[in-house]
């Protein structure tokens, strides 16, 4: 069933990859930028964007943040040229990442446009899953518009196949939806924590607008004016907005349902509700104020209100503004300026052309065929209303493919007759430590698979297998290496009818 990675032509109606010689992009006009436009037409439609407009579907196709389905088999990257941020959030600490985007942690280097270009070509020629370029930070993209876009300009003259992606507070957003538009970029994302200039200003001490600091209830009036004016810009321009909100408990949580609305009725695309990440070590208001975060729990509650007819993203990593690789894996210490400069004197455009094809060909395939597998598993449940929470181990590409004592997190999903539902991932420690087996790990293992009914891995030891059947969770081997969302269907079939067989 499964297709091997070979050459071979774009996937129906992809654009084709071009990455041109960084020598040809050291010369381009910053206002001139080259280059086709990035859009794809037709291509294959993932079984979560099965009931979208095509030119939506195109947008989102490979895009590893905007489709859940998208993510099992494409990488983004942050470049972090844009150190500078005109708000202040109770949750953010400069000396750390843009908590909006990123998870706190020091940025490890902060890029030029002209190095951040090289970067890409860098990494597009190590990692063909690239499909995405985003700036993310460590400030506010906008708040540092010259450099952000600076380097879109050279980004998309080196590389017209990869899609850029911008991620703001909205505040300087009005002010620059044109350039966006003329640059191409069809996605962006706007982080929304309140409508209400109330609740806003418990989490905004003070904003920089105009020359001017405003402070309280005013600055996050200011603020929230600006945000929505942005966004309704955008979707008036076509571009795809992702709005992020980050649940502060006691703060913003029960009114984050009436910021769904609000951007729903404006257009936004997708809503993205993070959990607030609040440590006092990392040095914020609320870290030191004891501020706690949401349970995964409260989350998903939240985000079950929230859903309706409005996609809700569950699969927000909350990655470093300067991160790399897949979701959920940070492959940025490969590419500190030392490798980037070696790999960048080696970099051979026509053969990084042809892989980059190449697997763009191989996914094409492997999408229509996990998606023909789950539609022929999901007519074995129709007839049930019955739902079951699992686990996995996946180091990516859509299949059962890590060992247990491998994984640092589990992906979870809700799998009913409706199919499987990717509903969140939960971190953990690592179980298998230079080839030993770390006991001391398994309670906290445990705890992060509560209300699992099963968790499928590649492969699993005698003793973590006998100490989740000891919690009530099935350690699964069988569907190693094979597609997940089949398998669950499959193993949820079996486990309704056994359940059946054992009730009667
Ligand atoms: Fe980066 Fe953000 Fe673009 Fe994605 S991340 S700028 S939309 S390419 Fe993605 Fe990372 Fe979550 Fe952001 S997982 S933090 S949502
Ligand atoms: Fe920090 Fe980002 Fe908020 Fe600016 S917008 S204060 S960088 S979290």
């Amino acid at each position: 069933m499964s297709a091997s990675l070979s050459s071979g032509s774009c996937p129906p109606g992809s654009s084709p990859v071009r990455i041109i010689p960084l020598s040809v992009v050291g010369s381009a006009n910053p206002a001139s930028a080259g280059g086709c436009a990035t859009a794809t037409k037709g291509g294959c439609g993932s079984g979560s964007s099965a009931g979208l407009p095509q030119h939506i579907r195109d947008k989102v196709h490979d895009h590893p943040c905007y489709s859940a389905e998208a993510h099992h088999h494409f990488a983004r990257m942050h470049v972090a040229v844009a150190p500078a941020c005109n708000i202040q959030c109770n949750y953010c600490n400069r000396k750390y990442d843009c908590a909006n985007e990123s998870r706190p942690g020091v940025v490890s280097e902060k890029l030029t446009p002209e190095f951040a270009a090289k970067k890409v070509l860098a990494v597009a020629a190590r990692i063909p899953q690239l499909s995405v370029v985003g700036v993310a930070g460590p400030g506010d993209a906008l708040a540092n518009p010259e450099k952000t876009f600076r380097t879109f300009d050279l980004i998309k003259a080196a590389a017209p196949d990869i899609r850029l992606c911008l991620s703001t507070n909205g505040l300087a957003l009005p002010d620059h939806v044109e350039r966006i538009k003329a640059l191409g970029v069809d996605h962006v994302t706007i982080t929304i924590n309140m409508i209400d200039p109330e609740i806003g200003a418990q989490i905004y001490p003070w904003i920089f607008f105009d020359h001017k600091r405003y402070q309280g209830v005013e600055a996050a009036r200011l603020l929230h004016e600006r945000q929505m004016r942005g966004l309704e810009m955008l979707v008036a321009e076509g571009i795809l907005v992702k709005v992020n909100s980050v649940m502060i408990p006691g703060i913003n949580d029960r009114h984050l349902v009436e910021v769904n609305e609000a951007v729903k009725s404006r257009g936004a695309f997708l809503h993205n509700i993070m959990p607030l990440i609040s440590d006092p070590a990392h040095g914020t208001h609320f870290g030191l104020a004891g501020q706690r975060g949401p349970t995964p729990a409260e989350l998903k509650a939240l985000q079950d209100a929230c859903e309706g007819d409005m996609q809700l993203m569950r699969h927000c990593r909350q990655c470093r503004a300067d991160a790399v690789g897949m979701l959920g894996e940070d492959r940025g210490a490969e590419f500190g300026s030392a490798a980037i400069d070696a790999i960048a004197a080696e970099i051979d455009a026509e053969r990084m052309n042809e892989a980059r094809s190449a697997y763009r060909s191989f996914v094409a395939r492997e999408r229509a065929d996990q998606s023909a597998a789950a539609d022929a598993a999901k007519a074995q449940v129709a007839s049930t209303g019955e739902t079951r929470l699992v686990a996995v181990a996946t180091k990516g590409s859509g299949r059962i493919n890590q060992h247990f004592g491998h994984a640092e997190e589990f992906q979870v999903y809700e799998v009913s007759a409706a199919g499987a539902k990717f509903i969140g991932h939960r971190k953990v420690s690592l179980y298998c430590r230079g080839g030993f087996e770390d006991e001391e790990a398994m309670p906290g293992i445990v705890e992060a698979l509560a209300g699992c009914a099963a968790v499928f891995v590649a492969k699993i030891g005698h003793c973590p297998r006998k100490d989740l059947a000891a919690a009530g969770i099935e350690a699964v081997e069988d569907f190693a290496h094979e597609y997940i969302e089949a398998s669950l269907i499959d193993w949820f079939a079996q486990s309704v009818a056994n359940a059946r067989t054992i009730a009667a």
